[in-house]
């Protein structure tokens, strides 16, 4: 199995607390930045080279631009997932020392991206079941510096224990859920008093990681630099391809797919979603 190495202090026990109370958690300089400068010209490379799961999300062409499985199309994408410390972070929180990648997704906001990202939970988007697919982890990886302004991620704290299915919101103009017959998201931004919201200024390098079942969802960027997020989604567990309508079209071609190929009902596995054990080293010297 594929090792990835994390120094002992980057996930403490206050981290894996927070994360199981509030549903999000923010780690501080969680991902070196040699790391971060390997991705950042792949990032801008896959954006201006979109790719077969790559989609411009705003009506303006690049503004507000999701890739998904980068990795599959890109070599430092690749490096990055299998080298640096990132899947360990996502095991750790999951108290696992094992994780599987689900896919990777970068989700760029051009200064002035006028669309906001609306409040969601992932989890219905995900043509996913089983135990691991109840409790996968997200992570937010910051490739700028980003403030609210900017477009920072936020999370509605508690909210992945709310024992709520909320339908999948489109993140544009998309219909394509109208159909679903599911409840949709609160109204959040027209009750925030009501709830505890949580948001972090970032640095490169840092990592904002939320569950599954967790409510989030980011304003436009009103700031005058890029606001580039590198999000990987992680499994652990037990998953099984699930194709339910409404779920993500890129995701269920690449599972039901050559070379993975995976059936309904059947675990999520195959050479696109590779297995990592995670190895703990010491801290290095700062
Ligand atoms: O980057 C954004 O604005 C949205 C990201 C998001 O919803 C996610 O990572 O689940």
């Amino acid at each position: 199995m594929n090792i990835l190495k994390i120094p002992a202090e980057t996930v403490t026990e206050a981290h894996v607390q927070a994360y199981e109370r509030d549903g999000a958690v923010c780690i501080k300089n969680a991902i070196p930045m040699e790391f971060i400068e390997m991705v950042r010209p792949a990032a801008d490379w896959c954006r201006r080279n979109p790719g077969p799961y790559d989609r411009d999300i705003a009506q303006e062409q690049g503004q507000f631009f999701g890739g998904q499985y980068m990795w599959l199309r890109n070599e430092a994408f690749k490096e990055f997932l299998f080298t640096s410390p990132a899947g360990a972070v996502a095991a750790q929180l999951l108290r696992s020392e094992t994780i599987q990648l689900y896919y990777d997704f970068l989700l760029t906001k051009q200064p002035g991206a006028s669309n906001p990202t609306p409040w969601h939970q992932d989890r219905l988007y995900y043509p996913l079941a089983g135990d691991g697919a109840e409790r996968l982890p997200s992570l937010w990886i910051a490739l700028d510096p980003v403030t609210r302004e900017s477009g920072g991620m936020e999370y509605v704290a508690g909210s992945h224990k709310w024992q709520k299915f909320f339908a999948p919101e489109a993140f544009n103009s998309d219909n394509r859920f109208n159909d679903l017959d599911i409840q949709r998201v609160p109204d959040i931004d027209g009750n925030r008093d009501d709830y505890r919201i949580l948001s972090w200024d970032l640095a490169p390098g840092d990592c904002l990681v939320h569950h599954v079942m967790t409510v989030h969802g980011s304003p436009e960027n009103h700031a005058d630099i890029e606001r580039r997020g590198l999000a990987i989604r992680w499994m652990a567990g037990e998953v099984y391809y699930d194709p339910r309508s409404g779920t993500v079209p890129e995701q269920n071609t690449v599972i039901s797919g050559a070379p993975n190929s995976v059936t309904p009902g059947s675990p999520v596995a195959g050479p696109d979603f590779p297995e990592f054990r995670v190895e703990v080293v010491p801290t290095p010297d700062a």
